[in-house]
């Protein structure tokens, strides 16, 4: 069964959900509300990667993680740290985190990877061409999924090169990171492409502004993104989620973890009828 990875951003500005949980409190009660519903871990970010989105300075955003991994941690959860700074990697490590999520995949930080290798945490890497403050600058592709594959490609051996092993890194295509609207649904409908590489692979696709291409073809052309509530980007996260599994992913990075989890109870009953 493809796993959950539900998301407690600690910050004023991410994608959906800034602001809602800011403080450690609101947080840890938010993750223990993901892991009741399903949540298989929990991704703990200080950091907004929304597009434009300015750099955090690292002590803030220990300050903002640190109390909430460490609360997860302790209750039994597996917490994931999302950060692009090692040293936010290796505070959230000792404070019990066992996945490193990197979405630039060790770019933003040189020290990523020796830091994740003198630990026993696994490392997923993203897919990114840049920081958030101007990541459409380098969003051209010829072939976006060739392009990623290559470019996760390189990123994993360079992991292994410092010492993480294989089995400890997941790939990451980074829908949204620099990538337009269509690119997202291009490297989607190929994620047997980056399946094949071998490593796990993890897919965020929760809420995200690409999705609204979708939504919004048989809406009114005047009514915009603010119109097409959150519940309809859960469904079609939802939907993302269940196409996901289906391309053989190992967990998908989602908000609702609800809307995902029935989702993909859903679909795992009509493939088992096929055994019936
Ligand atoms: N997307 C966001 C943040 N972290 N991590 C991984 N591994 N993959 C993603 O696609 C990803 C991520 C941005 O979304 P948010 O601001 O809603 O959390």
């Amino acid at each position: 069964m493809t796993a959950i990875m539900g998301i407690v951003n600690v910050t004023p500005d991410s994608f959906s959900d800034g602001g809602r949980y800011a403080d450690a409190d609101a947080a840890i009660a938010h993750g223990h509300r993901l892991l009741s519903a399903g949540a298989d871990l929990i991704d703990v970010g200080g950091e907004s990667t929304r597009p434009g989105s300015e750099r955090v300075d690292p002590a803030a955003e220990q300050q903002r993680v640190l109390p909430v991994v460490a609360a997860l941690a302790a209750a039994g959860a597996t917490v994931s740290i999302d950060t692009m700074n090692a040293a936010t990697a290796t505070a959230a490590i000792a404070a019990g985190a066992r996945l490193v999520n990197d979405v630039s995949g060790g770019l933003a930080d040189d020290d990523m990877f020796a830091a994740v290798a003198e630990t026993s945490a696994d490392l997923a890497i993203g897919h990114w061409r840049g920081h958030s403050t101007d990541m459409y600058a380098r969003a051209d592709y010829d072939d976006v999924t060739a392009e990623v594959v290559a470019e996760l490609s390189a990123r994993l051996d360079a992991a292994e090169a410092a010492g993480i092993p294989r089995e400890r890194i997941v790939l990451d295509p980074g829908i949204g990171f620099g990538k337009r609207g269509e690119a997202n649904w291009r490297v989607l409908s190929q994620l047997p492409r980056l399946v094949a590489l071998g490593p796990r692979v993890l897919v965020g696709t929760s809420r995200k502004r690409f999705l609204l291409d979708a939504l919004s073809a048989d809406t009114d052309a005047t009514a915009g993104a603010a119109e097409i509530d959150e519940r309809r980007r859960d469904l079609a996260t939802a939907v993302t989620s269940v196409l996901a599994a289906q391309a053989g992913v190992w967990a998908v990075r989602v908000h609702d973890v609800t809307a995902t989890r029935d989702a993909l109870r859903v679909a795992r009953a009509w493939q088992e009828g096929a055994a019936l």
